[in-house]
């Protein structure tokens, strides 16, 4: 008999796959069919499997559904929302990170949420004036400060009907706010907050934890932001939403936006309809992205 499932993990050619309906968890090969469409199953697949062997749990992956997206690094299907965490201080906010990954969110059909961690440990100035560049855009913000769990509630209520994942640098407080909004139904498992010999919380391969009905996070070992060396450097200002209306401005067909006269989002710029410090990121980025296109050649 066909059921519905969600692959949770994967190793190799193993794939733990959660019943959608009974939450049991069953370890399942994928038929051969797969490898010869040229088909790789993921993390957050969902799929329709088959128990082979009902004492050890065990079954196959008959059909994947379709796809919302599929990324690489990490591998996985259908993530719809990230989290990018900010820090303030300790490290110190990576706003041209950030913007590469509301790119590679915006390319990958993926709805973006920021949240300004340690807001403790900086004047609220600094974090109103971060917000106010992200929040005119049209993004969602969160300020929290983790330690102390303030503004975490909020940031748990979003998660509804989502596959979520947490993104950031390294030292951001991704562990401690994914702790703090599931104090007790996820560590206690010992699952996210295991430790490795040096007492550091690492993870290095994905896993989905599943919060409620259609409600998972996604725990991950990071995102690659060198996926976002998919866009074409012409193509970058699509994903700096922004950026895109006033391109219609443009006077040349093919516009870069960075040296040419009668650049609508330059104007843009200037007229203060787009902040100026995203722009000059914008400019790096698409340096960056044209240097490895010219590299290639
Ligand atoms: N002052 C302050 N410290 C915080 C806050 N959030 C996290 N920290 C501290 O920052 C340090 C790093 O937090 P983690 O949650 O481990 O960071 P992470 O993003 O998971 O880091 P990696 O796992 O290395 O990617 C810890 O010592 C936390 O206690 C906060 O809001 N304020
Ligand atoms: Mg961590
Ligand atoms: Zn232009």
């Amino acid at each position: 008999m066909q059921k519905d499932g969600i692959i949770i993990s994967n190793a190799s050619n193993l794939y733990i796959v959660e019943d959608i309906k009974t939450n049991e968890i069953i370890k399942c090969n994928a038929r051969g069919k797969f490898k010869e469409q040229g088909l790789t199953l993921a993390v957050g697949d969902y799929v329709e499997y088959e128990v082979i062997d009902e004492e050890k749990n065990e079954g196959v992956i008959d059909t994947i559904k379709d796809r919302k997206n599929y990324i690489k690094r990490p591998k996985m299907a259908n993530l719809t929302q990230i989290i990018f965490v900010v820090s303030m201080k300790q490290p110190k906010p990576d706003l041209l990170m950030l913007d590469k990954q509301l790119a590679f969110a915006e390319l990958n059909n993926i709805k973006p949420v920021i949240c300004l961690n340690k807001i403790d440990l900086v004047d609220e100035e600094s974090v109103n004036k971060i917000e106010k560049t992200y929040s005119e855009i049209g993004y969602k913000i969160f300020k929290t400060n983790a330690n102390e769990k303030i503004g975490v509630d909020d940031l748990k209520d979003i998660l509804d009907r989502n596959i979520t994942a947490f993104s950031g640098n390294s030292g951001v407080g991704k562990s401690t706010l994914i702790n703090d909004i599931f104090d007790d139904e996820i560590t206690k498992s010992g699952l996210i907050s295991e430790k490795n010999q040096r007492g550091k919380n690492t993870t290095t391969s994905t896993y989905l934890y599943k919060i409620n009905e259609n409600t998972y996070l996604a725990d991950t070992p990071g995102f690659s932001t060198f996926d976002i060396g998919e866009i074409a450097s012409e193509d970058l200002y699509k994903y700096f939403i922004e950026f895109v209306k006033p391109s219609e401005n443009c006077e040349f067909v093919g516009c870069t936006h960075i040296k040419e006269e009668n650049c609508g989002i330059k104007e843009a710029v200037q007229e203060g309809k787009i902040s100026n410090e995203r722009y000059d990121r914008f400019c790096k980025i698409y340096l960056d992205l044209k240097e490895r296109e010219n590299r290639r050649w």
